[in-house]
């Protein structure tokens, strides 16, 4: 009948995925086609992504995928915000994408915010300033070599450079540029105000579209590499976390919240605009575009990154230990011996994480957690703690009630972490679904295909996929 399938490639810190999404005018059917590692690269000290490797696990994946299931509607990448690539006059990619955890911007962060204070750049943008976005990173390459103003003809975000390696197009979506500090928080158009000062030159940027346009199809040259049928490209929502929040099946909008819980834990909420404030300024908050172009008001916090550290700490010597061996063991304590704040400057970087923790405890004159269960339910229970301040933070600055919280991302299957979360908030929990940037990606290409209307989007998944509830478990925390 009906049936069509689309690719969804979601890019995250943890790794790259190829997703099949099987619609058949009612339900979404997903399924994992190729899982791929991305693990940034150094070179000489600097840390770029692995960007030639990235498009040839896509392409296995596309090719896969056909081998598999046959005739492909379409395809959109999704990755995290903030990073980009140069193209040449001739089309070619510069050089290798710098990762954003590469730390060349400290150099340039006190001339940029000199010409354009932080305070600025939040009521211009919207964007929380931080050495990590685009703006930093931009005028850092550009203050680093001259000749980048000659040789550089576009600057393409990451999703919508893999989209022109795809399909040859150039274009810049709004949810991926709304995490890039260069957006004109109000006209959602890109800001000649914030180029103008600092001397960034707007021929740099491509023509700008919506989350949810068709720009091309895939270039005959890849369909005859890949034996593979045509297939069109589309813009997604192509910031991962607009796609993970486009396939939340909220029941009560407007007292819900979200965390999107991965590498990053994104806490927020839709609103209608932009909130541009001295509070939601001083606490933190970004505001970036969703699919559909209303707002959402997030804190960029850290999630399940620590644990990923410690994971690879441990490994490195000798020991391994799967994400739910962790919190298995955590499970085995009742209570963390101390709390930490999982987005001190100090947790940031790649490294040694125990070690952080105890330095972290010593210094607040906290117990020192010691063996391996102690210090993982520091983290979880920290990570808690960080998502309770964030909602009532979130509450103070909207005027708003939360009293729902909706996880979504690959960290919900850590059952402990959404109870923790519960606990600690006083909320009840909904967590699913696991895989949400995926199927936001899929849910805006079946809307830019005209399968789906961009409003029917969530209860369609509410109806494809399975969901559980976490209830706090202290009562006398309960808010209604
Ligand atoms: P990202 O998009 O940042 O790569 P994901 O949304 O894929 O992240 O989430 C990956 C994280 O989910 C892992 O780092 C891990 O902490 C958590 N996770 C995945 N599987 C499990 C599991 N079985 N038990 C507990 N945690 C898990
Ligand atoms: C999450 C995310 C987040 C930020 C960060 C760089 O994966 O996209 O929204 O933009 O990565």
């Amino acid at each position: 009948g009906d049936t069509i399938k689309l690719l969804a490639i979601d890019l995250g810190a943890s790794s790259g995925r190829v997703m099949l999404g099987i619609y058949d005018g009612d339900r979404l059917q997903m399924e994992e086609i190729h899982r791929f590692d991305n693990t940034p690269v150094q070179i000489n000290g600097h840390l770029y992504w692995d960007i030639l490797r990235l498009f040839h696990e896509m392409k296995q994946g596309v090719q896969k995928a056909f081998r598999q299931h046959g005739e492909l509607t379409s395809l959109s990448v999704d990755t995290w915000g903030v990073d980009y690539g140069f193209i040449d006059k001739k089309g070619m990619m510069l050089y290798s994408p710098h990762h954003y955890r590469d730390r060349r911007m400290e150099a340039h962060r006190l001339k940029l915010e000199a010409l354009l204070s932080p305070a600025e750049q939040f009521r211009m943008t919207g964007n929380q300033p931080s050495m990590i976005n685009t703006v930093y990173q931009l005028f850092s390459d550009l203050q680093d070599d001259d000749s980048l103003i000659e040789t550089a003809d576009t600057i393409l975000m990451m999703p919508d450079l893999f989209h022109y390696l795809f399909s040859g197009i150039k274009a810049a979506e709004s949810t991926i540029w709304s995490t890039s500090g260069l957006m004109d928080a109000v006209t959602g158009e890109l800001s000649s105000e914030v180029f103008s000062r600092l001397g960034i030159p707007s021929r740099l940027f491509p023509h700008q579209v919506h989350a949810g346009t068709v720009i091309g199809s895939i270039l005959p040259i890849i369909q005859e590499e890949l034996s593979v049928g045509p297939m069109k490209v589309i813009a997604g929502a192509s910031h991962d976390t607009a796609s993970a929040v486009a396939s939340i099946p909220y029941t009560r909008k407007d007292e819900a919240a979200f965390i999107s819980c991965g590498t990053w834990s994104l806490v927020g909420m839709e609103t209608p605009e932009p909130v541009i404030s001295e509070k939601s300024y001083e606490y933190g908050f970004t505001n970036e575009r969703c699919f559909g172009n209303s707002n959402r008001l997030l804190k960029n916090t850290t999630g399940l990154w620590i644990l990923q550290e410690l994971q690879r700490n441990w490994a490195k010597a000798g020991e391994q230990l799967s994400q739910s061996e962790m919190v298995e063991l955590a499970k085995t304590i009742n209570g963390a011996p101390a709390i930490i704040d999982p987005n001190d400057q100090l947790f940031s970087t790649p490294g040694e994480m125990v070690q952080r923790i105890k330095e972290y405890c010593e210094r607040t004159g906290q117990q020192t957690p010691n063996a391996k269960a102690e210090i993982i339910r520091v983290i979880l229970e920290s990570l808690a703690l960080s998502y309770c301040r964030t909602i009532d933070e979130m509450e103070e600055i909207t005027g708003k009630t939360i009293s729902i919280i909706h996880m979504v991302g690959g960290g919900i299957q850590n059952e402990l972490l959404c109870q923790l979360t519960a606990d600690a908030t006083g909320r009840e929990v909904i967590a699913g679904p696991v895989e949400a940037s995926g199927i936001g990606n899929i849910i805006v290409q079946l809307a830019a295909l005209g399968k789906l209307e961009a409003s029917e989007g969530k209860e369609f998944v509410a109806r494809s996929f399975t969901f559980k509830t976490y209830q706090p478990s202290l009562v006398k925390n309960s808010k209604k």
